[in-house]
């Protein structure tokens, strides 16, 4: 059994290798300068995945024009990836053996939409999208949730969980004698973020949370302000890593509002970390968080509690996998 990283590195990169565009190679990476130079349109996603997901929402953006039909498709890639074991119905389950998946979408103009707690969906991102367009509701959650698919005609999966999954739910279970894990290994969700030519904004985040979670428990993911911000009039920010530190500073509304306040993305994402850290005093060592973040400018920035976050930037040069700064190594 290969360990996360291996896991994440092989499956990703061997996933990746057929549609890598022109900038990325494999393992080449850069650390993104202070004052990045500003690329409209941009699209950025967390993770190795993001690679993949940034290459199906740049072709979505140049072929309808829509940010947000881009970042809707982008992320479908990873939920349908039986490779990535934290997003979509293969993912790890809950500590009960069961797949649980959290998904929000937000627009610039405020729109936003979002599931948690859902069960037999493959593609929780577009359950929020019309969670968003067809409801009067912002959230819908569980059993609700799962009703409002079947009658939008969404299919539902068969509740099976994928042989890895499997593999390692059982491991877990001797191992950690049901104690749900709480660690820096322990997420890789996809989540992105998008301006396009003009100067528009969406985001999308999709999960299927933290493994081996108590049975019930929904991370920032599908929490509009935590997970996921965009405003217009500003840029728009989403985080990856774990979710209770990160709801408890409502971290991407945070970004969002400090590059209001005239931080750029970058300081604004450190800002974010910084409060997170300064609320985890005695666990922060067991804790990773990440932030990405774009202004309306196209400026983007990222920042991380610790090292080993990287994330995908898109823009008309190509497609990069760029490792994070980081507070702590
Ligand atoms: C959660 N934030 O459920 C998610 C997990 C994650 O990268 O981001 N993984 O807490």
């Amino acid at each position: 059994m290969p360990d996360r990283r291996t896991f994440i590195k092989n499956s990703i990169f061997a996933s990746t290798s057929l549609v890598l565009p022109t900038l990325f190679r494999g393992d080449e990476r850069r650390t993104p300068s202070i004052s990045p130079e500003k690329y409209k349109p941009l699209l950025l996603s967390t993770w190795n995945h993001g690679v993949a997901a940034n290459e199906k929402a740049w072709s979505v953006l140049q072929n309808s024009g829509s940010i947000l039909d881009a970042v809707e498709e982008g992320v479908r890639v990873t939920e349908a990836d039986g490779k990535t074991m934290s997003v979509g119905l293969h993912g790890y389950p809950d500590r009960e053996g069961i797949v649980t998946l959290d998904a929000s979408i937000m627009k610039g103009d405020g729109s936003c939409g979002s599931v948690a707690f859902v069960r037999q969906i493959k593609h929780p991102i577009t359950l929020a999208r019309k969670v968003m367009e067809k409801t009067p509701h912002v959230m819908l959650v569980g059993e609700g949730a799962r009703q409002f698919a079947i009658s939008e005609g969404m299919p539902l999966e068969e509740e099976k969980l994928s042989e890895q999954a499997e593999e390692r739910y059982n491991e877990w279970k001797e191992e950690e004698e049901y104690r749900p894990i709480i660690n820096i290994e322990n997420h890789d969700t996809i989540c992105m973020v998008g301006v396009d030519a003009a100067g528009n904004l969406a985001g999308s985040c999709t999960t299927s949370g933290m493994s081996f979670k108590m049975h019930g428990r929904v991370g920032d993911s599908p929490i509009i302000g935590s997970g996921l911000y965009v405003d217009d009039e500003v840029g728009a920010a989403t985080a990856t890593g774990m979710g209770e530190a990160i709801i408890r500073i409502n971290g991407s509304f945070l970004i969002v509002e400090l590059m209001r306040q005239g931080r750029t993305p970058q300081e604004a994402c450190e800002e974010a970390v910084a409060r997170l850290i300064s609320k985890h005093e005695n666990d922060i060592d067991d804790i990773q968080a990440g932030f990405i973040a774009v202004n309306r400018e196209g400026e983007h920035g990222s920042y991380a509690v610790r090292d080993g976050f990287n994330f995908a930037m898109h823009h008309r040069a190509g497609n990069e996998l760029i490792d994070s700064p980081y507070k702590y190594s």
